[in-house]
């Protein structure tokens, strides 16, 4: 009979779904809501037992996600984390468990490396050399730039920000004149831009923006003053998200730089290898490219978020 419950039990644990258990930071942005959907269709596609907690832009909403996923004893926990320090205390919790984390999109600053097991995203400050280095071009090396940044202490906001400082310092006739955070939202990157032209008026001849969703709130700002964007205000973004490549095509926004929010299936494909004892790159970064009126018209029809 203790062999008949050994293999019963044996079984169950071979057939039950995977539990993995999700902490996004939020729903601030067309990205993502994108990068949400690839992840819950993922889960859905393979069958497993996925916990998704949106985080509404708080932390201490996703580190009470993270202990109620040890309470439950999932198999994996994958994070976003909103802003890069504070997680030491939880993942050593999860760490204690025995449970894994994968950190996806944006990293963290921890002296305890093996807190997390891996880390899969984009390499922000890539994205930020890769704008202003297209701006220097576009503008020939000259300009006033006001700056929409991302969600203070996030990943993407510090090295987006530090990348464009250090590649526009090549070009003294390039300056940012303001800089305030939009928090990544496009409500939030109007009113920034309604600031910034009731402070700066006709002295801003650029906007760089951490994300699109930010540009295109301050596109609605711009064209309220009745001034032309991409025309009288150059306008570079990052993200690459349909609409702003559309506003690409439309001569709105004059260059996108990608940060693709699809890695549902590489995430869910890492926590597979992890568990079949593969060793797995510690980081693993997306391709981004650039868009601007060159190639965006070519790649519209085919962009999936
Ligand atoms: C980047 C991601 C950023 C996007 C924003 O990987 O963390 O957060 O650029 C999103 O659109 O809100």
């Amino acid at each position: 009979c203790a062999f008949a419950l050994l293999t019963a039990s044996v079984l169950s644990a071979a057939d039950k779904p995977l539990k993995v258990g999700f902490a996004q930071t939020g729903a601030e942005s067309a990205w993502r809501t994108a990068n949400s959907n690839s992840m819950k269709n993922e889960a859905a596609k393979r069958g497993i037992d996925f916990k998704f907690a949106d985080g509404q832009g708080k932390q201490e909403n996703q580190i009470r996600a993270i202990r109620s996923f040890i309470a439950q004893r999932v198999d994996a926990i994958v994070l976003a984390p909103i802003v890069e320090t504070g997680w030491d205390p939880v993942l050593r919790e999860a760490k204690r468990a025995g449970i894994p984390v994968v950190l996806i999109d944006r990293t963290i600053q921890t002296a305890d490396e093996s807190l997390y097991a891996c880390f899969i995203g984009s390499d922000f400050y890539e994205e930020g050399r890769m704008a202003a280095d297209w701006l220097a071009k576009k503008v020939n090396g000259t300009g006033s730039i006001v700056e929409l940044q991302g969600t203070p202490g996030s990943a993407p906001a510090n090295e987006r920000r530090r990348a464009f400082g250090d590649a526009i310092a090549k070009y003294p006739g390039l300056k940012i004149i303001d800089s305030q955070s939009g928090d990544f939202r496009r409500a939030g990157g109007k009113e920034v831009m309604e600031a910034f032209l009731k402070k700066h008026g006709k002295a801003i001849n650029i906007v760089y923006a951490h994300n699109d969703d930010m540009a295109l709130g301050a596109i609605q700002a711009i064209e309220q003053a009745g001034l032309k964007p991409g025309q009288d205000i150059i306008i570079v973004s990052i993200d690459a998200i349909k609409e702003a490549i559309q506003a690409v095509i439309d001569g709105k926004i004059n260059c996108t730089v990608e940060c693709n929010p699809l890695f549902g299936p590489k995430v869910f494909d890492t926590i597979a290898r992890m568990r079949a004892g593969e060793k797995v790159e510690r980081k693993s970064f997306n391709k981004d490219e650039l868009f601007d009126s060159t190639n965006a018209s070519a790649v519209i029809a085919s962009r999936e978020y």
